[in-house]
């Protein structure tokens, strides 16, 4: 088994869509876990891309490919997470402005709509208005914010105070990298959840 993962994480730190996808369907035909799949390989081979790039061992075009694999890595094991039942509460999901990082907030709809709630996808680079806007026309139960620079999780602030004009008592979630328990206190969020599998517990436990 930690072959076949030690493969899928090569392949999607190298970009390797095709080869993902193949990985990934042998890896559920051997009944390896989704989850684990994404933990123990996936998301290890973006972290490890990132921090070449930090260290100037990668390139910003081989940042792309990698999150392409990983986003092809994702559809095969979409299937596997999604579940029939959608009547738990209505989440809207985005990524705030000046970010356009997608795939944990991509991770964090999958894991939500897999435990029954219906999720929509706002998009990337959210101003605060944005969401406020959203917030009137969709009334959903949850709002949740994703950021994964330093430079936009600041962002978070402004989107929430828009959207407590509109609604004071708006359930407001937040998270990504550089997102902290103590920085969502700060901003005044309602809840924050450290990656994509915990926010099914934060979510359900702000609609209690
Ligand atoms: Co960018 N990038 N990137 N990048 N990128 C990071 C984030 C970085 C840490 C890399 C590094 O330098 N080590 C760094 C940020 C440094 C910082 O601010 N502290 C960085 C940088 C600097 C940049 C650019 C500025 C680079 C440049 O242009 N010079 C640029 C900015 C673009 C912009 O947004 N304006 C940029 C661009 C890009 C790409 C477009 C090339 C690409 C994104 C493609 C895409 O998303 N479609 C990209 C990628 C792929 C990364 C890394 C390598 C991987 C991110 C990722 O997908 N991780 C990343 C390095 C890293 O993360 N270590 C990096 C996998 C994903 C599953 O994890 O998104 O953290 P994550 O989500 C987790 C949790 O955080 C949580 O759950 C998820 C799953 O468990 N979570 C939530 C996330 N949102 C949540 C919301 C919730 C709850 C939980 O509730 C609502």
């Amino acid at each position: 088994m930690s072959t076949l993962l030690d493969d899928i994480k090569k392949a999607v730190r190298e970009g390797e869509e095709d080869t993902v996808k193949d990985l990934v369907s042998s890896a559920l035909a051997e009944k390896i876990q989704p989850r684990t799949i994404l933990e123990q390989a996936m998301m290890p081979a973006m972290q490890e891309i990132g921090e070449q790039f930090s260290r100037s061992e990668a390139f910003i075009s081989e940042l792309l490919c990698a999150a392409e694999a990983m986003h092809a890595g994702i559809e095969i094991l979409k299937p596997h997470f999604t579940g029939a039942i959608k009547n738990k509460g209505r989440v809207i999901l985005g990524t705030v402005e000046g970010d356009i990082h997608t795939i944990g907030k991509n991770l964090v709809k999958i894991c939500l709509e897999s435990a029954g709630y219906e999720v929509l996808d706002i998009g990337e680079n959210i101003n605060a208005q944005a969401f406020a806007e959203a917030y009137i026309r969709e009334k959903p139960d949850v709002l949740g914010m994703s950021a994964l620079l330093s430079t936009t999780a600041v962002y978070m602030k402004d989107a929430i105070k828009a959207v407590r004009a509109v609604d004071p008592a708006a359930r407001i979630i937040v998270g990504g990298a550089p997102i902290t328990r103590a920085f969502a206190d700060q901003i005044g969020a309602s809840g924050y959840a450290l990656n994509a599998f915990d926010s099914i517990q934060l979510v359900s436990r702000l609609l209690k």
